[in-house]
């Protein structure tokens, strides 16, 4: 799968492309990162791609040209690719979603950054619109890489053999608890059905234990 990044900090995907799941899978070519500083498509010397916003107000709008020259370029590489705008009035991104987007051969994502886009962008330019929840945050890259890494990790072959958390997921719950060594802690002690080899048992002790904490701690993901 190929991801093409518009962003004014491309230095801040190293945090995705250094190490991790993302990491291995570029190292193993299942996937690729390509970022496009957009300074590079300013229309004038001083590299500027923000402008005043039209009615006044504060802070500053990111100009129209840049961004779809930049998008021009991509496509002449992946005629195809859909362009998410990472943005608080997308559609929240869930696992189902990561899991339509991971389908794709190609995506364009554009991080916004001051008090985001023209709107002739959105109506021309973007496929869709994507957030990843509602709070504030100061640009679209953070965004951008939590879609990267959760659509990442459901490419085949990614995660290997370690695809545990794709199923967990897969039936909508929460995890169930996880203990490791030593058994017991400041008086704290496994789970006995854990230590019983008796793997049915097991298996019927951690489906309740996620029904339950999901019941408990998550109950939304059980009224939809
Ligand atoms: N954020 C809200 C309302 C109004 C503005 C914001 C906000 C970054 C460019 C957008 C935010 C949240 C989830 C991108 C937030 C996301 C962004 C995201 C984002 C700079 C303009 C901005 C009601 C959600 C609190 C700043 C609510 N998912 N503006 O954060 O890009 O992807």
């Amino acid at each position: 799968m190929q991801f093409d990044v518009i962003t004014l900090f491309p230095d801040m995907f190293s945090a995705i492309t250094n190490e991790g799941v993302v990491a291995r899978g570029i190292k193993k070519s299942l996937l690729s990162i390509d970022t496009w500083q957009l300074r590079e498509f300013s229309q004038n010397k001083y590299r500027n791609v923000d402008d005043k916003p039209y009615g006044g107000g504060a802070g500053m709008v990111m100009q129209v040209m840049p961004i779809r020259s930049c998008i021009k370029e991509i496509r002449k590489k992946s005629p195809k690719t859909q362009v998410i705008y990472l943005s608080p009035q997308g559609q929240k991104l869930t696992h189902s979603l990561a899991l339509q987007l991971s389908k794709l051969d190609s995506l364009t994502l554009l991080c916004g950054r001051y008090e985001g886009v023209d709107e002739r962008v959105i109506e021309q330019d973007v496929d869709m619109e994507v957030s990843i929840g509602d709070y504030v945050i100061s640009g679209g890259e953070l965004a951008a890489m939590v879609l990267i890494d959760s659509v990442s990790r459901l490419l085949p072959d990614v995660l290997g053999n370690q695809d545990s958390l794709n199923d967990s997921f897969a039936n909508g719950l929460l995890d169930y608890p996880h203990y490791t060594r030593p058994e017991v802690v400041d008086g704290q002690k496994v789970p006995d059905v854990l230590l019983s080899g008796h793997q049915a048992n097991i298996d019927a002790f951690r489906e309740a234990q996620a029904l339950k904490n999901t019941q408990k701690k998550r109950q939304d993901l059980l009224d939809k």
